[in-house]
């Protein structure tokens, strides 16, 4: 309240920013962190609680006007091969797509790809409202809606319209969901662009504090986001015990980690350099474009993500990964302007003389 508001506001300051704080062992005992975080969604999907790895996740996309039912069939698609997929940050409760009847659609879509692929499914839903009854109301609608697979659900919290008080209402009421905290707000306050306020890498360690399971980080520079290679600072001091950011040695003293997130123009070819930049892939990563923008299919679409992240772990040549792993190579075609950046040569190397 005081620094972000009344300091930064004086007449005489031209431009003041938070770009760190620091927080005493005794204050971080006041928060309540995580309930939930990373090592549960591996729990769910079968995999080790400790480096369980990547997890491919999308954004239903178009973001706004899509009713009911194309949009179940969209989550359904992507599911087929990929992990994760979250509403977008329009995707509430709209007069044209209604929470009560887009949400049986979604678990039906859900069950369905979870029988034909045999694999668990996961999906966050945004339940953001308007006041926070309202949203636990939405809340306790959705779990009731996933009955058995409710622990396949996480939830959406806009940490920008929706605020502090509405990420830790949702932390205190639902510890048992993972809590995905959606930063909207990011280009008006924390982008690099503007003059005051406070920057992401402070933002992320409120949210850890306030109790967010997941927040968007940014892309570091591999996406459509501002951002640049340095931000995986924002990455490990969430996701460590301790770090020594910009300005202060951060100790947790054991509160539970909150996930990186990354998203924002990602698709399988960004991502061998992001995991490359970051030094692991360890992150929940949803890419909207990326997957639906596949000439294939929005499975072959998340199947390319996967794919991208084991060429970065098995230190393979992109190129030479492709020409083994056709969701991937398909990627080259469906993203050719990212391809010529990325990759000069492709076509020739590939044969893709289209
Ligand atoms: C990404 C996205 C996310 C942004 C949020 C969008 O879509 O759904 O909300 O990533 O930004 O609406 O732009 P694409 P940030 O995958 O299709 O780009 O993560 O920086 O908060
Ligand atoms: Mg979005």
């Amino acid at each position: 309240t005081l620094v972000i508001g009344n300091n930064q506001g004086m007449g005489d300051i031209e431009h003041a920013k938070i770009y760190d704080f620091y927080m005493p062992e005794r204050a971080i005992q006041l928060f309540d962190g995580p309930a939930k975080d990373i090592s549960d969604m591996w729990r769910v999907l079968g995999r080790p609680v400790k480096d369980g790895g990547y997890i491919a996740g999308t954004i239903i996309k178009p973001k706004l006007g899509l009713r009911p039912e194309p949009f179940a069939k969209a989550a359904y698609q992507f599911w087929l091969g990929g992990d994760f997929i979250k509403n977008d940050e329009p995707q509430g409760n709209q007069v044209f797509a209604p929470m009560k009847k887009v949400m049986p659609l979604v678990y039906d879509a859900m069950k369905r790809a979870q029988d034909e692929t045999g694999q668990a499914k996961l999906f966050s839903a945004n339940i953001t409202a308007d006041d926070h009854y309202e949203m636990c109301a939405r809340a306790d609608y959705i779990l009731e809606t996933f009955g058995p697979d409710a622990d396949k659900v996480a939830f959406l919290v806009d940490g920008y319209v929706g605020g502090p008080g509405m990420v830790t209402t949702a932390r205190r009421q639902y510890p048992n969901q993972y809590l995905h905290y959606h930063r909207a707000g990011h280009g008006a306050v924390t982008s690099p662009s503007s003059k005051r306020g406070y920057d992401a890498y402070v933002l992320a360690k409120m949210s850890r504090l306030q109790g967010a399971s997941g927040i968007h980080v940014g892309t570091m520079g591999y996406g459509k986001m501002e951002g640049s290679a340095d931000d995986r600072a924002i990455a490990y001091v969430i996701e460590r015990d301790e770090y020594q950011g910009p300005a202060y040695y951060q100790k947790w003293y054991g509160m539970k980690p909150t996930t990186p997130i990354i998203s924002g123009g990602m698709n399988a070819l960004r991502l061998p350099g992001f995991f490359a930049n970051l030094g692991h892939g360890n992150v929940i990563n949803t890419s909207g474009g990326g997957s639906y923008g596949h000439i294939d299919s929005p499975a072959a679409g998340a199947i390319s993500l996967r794919q991208a992240y084991e060429c970065w772990k098995a230190g393979a040549d992109p190129i030479a990964w492709a020409r083994e792993h056709k969701e991937f190579a398909r990627a080259f075609e469906s993203f050719p302007g990212d391809a010529d950046t990325l990759y000069p040569g492709w076509r020739e190397k590939l044969g893709v003389h289209r």
